[in-house]
């Protein structure tokens, strides 16, 4: 349809301009806004980018109260949305960004529709301490859940620490997330579905829904464990994970 791909490229120009857009006009179906979501990631795969992965969003309770929305979503990461643990991001590439703790995964296997976690975790050779960098392309971060859905649910940057032998429990690892040295959120990897592994359960049925199923070397971000923290120049960002360890950047520009 052509005025979805009409609201493809405005949002993917909202993104690639760091403008905010006004919210959708027409509410969309579910399936439109990831018709949408799909569409303007071709436009990115058109430049060069490539998918490296996906991005799970309101898995937990802190996230879904934060944003007002209940329903999990999905959204595709490309390499061109990778930030290198330790390095510096430039405020004025974002509309108005924030930094939630996560955790990541990284397949050494496909992994098909339905898989029981065991299965899941098997096909899972890394875990790590994640930070996501979301910036809705909406006006003042505000939007419905198809209107997130097609903004390839906020997808915009993510950042990932050291890989962890991903054997042992993972349901319940303390974060904290400090800013400038400052606690700024504290949890547990068990407020993503109980256990983050079930975010990639969850993440393999509805990749494989859309014709597109996790293959070896995809990268799972499970969502966000607390709410998001809005970033502003000069700030140094860092979670720490019990046994996993740790991943920061810092935010330049003025
Ligand atoms: C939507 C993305 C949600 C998460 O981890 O729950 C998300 C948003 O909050 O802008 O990434
Ligand atoms: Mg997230």
């Amino acid at each position: 349809m052509p005025e979805l791909l009409e609201i493809a490229a405005r949002l993917d120009d909202a993104a690639y301009r760091a403008e905010a857009t006004p919210q959708l006009a027409e509410p969309l179906t579910l399936e439109e806004a990831y018709a949408v979501q799909a569409a303007s990631l071709a436009r990115r795969y058109a430049r060069g980018e490539r998918r490296v992965g996906i991005k799970m969003g309101f898995t937990s309770r802190a996230k879904m109260a934060q944003m007002g929305i209940d329903e999990m979503i999905w959204g595709r990461l490309t390499d061109g949305m990778m930030v290198e643990d330790g390095s510096q991001i430039d405020i004025a590439d974002y509309v108005h960004p924030r930094v939630e703790p996560e955790v990541a995964f990284i397949l050494s296997a496909p992994l098909p529709e339905r898989v029981t976690t065991a299965a899941a975790l098997a096909a899972v050779s890394g875990v790590a301490p994640a930070l996501e960098i979301i910036d809705s392309r909406y006006r003042d971060f505000k939007f419905s859940l198809t209107d997130v859905i097609a903004d390839n649910s906020s997808s915009s940057g993510f950042v990932i620490g050291p890989w962890s032998d991903p054997r042992g429990d993972l349901s319940n690892l303390g974060f904290v997330m400090e800013i400038d040295g400052v606690t700024r959120q504290i949890g547990s990897s068990a407020a993503i579905l109980g256990n983050p592994i079930r975010s990639l359960v969850a993440a393999a049925r509805l990749a494989e829904e859309a014709g597109e199923p996790l293959q070896a070397g995809d990268i799972v971000m499970a969502g966000g464990a607390t709410a998001a923290e809005q970033l502003a120049p000069g700030q140094h960002v860092r979670l720490q994970i019990q046994r996993l360890g740790r991943v920061e950047f810092t935010v330049a520009g003025i």
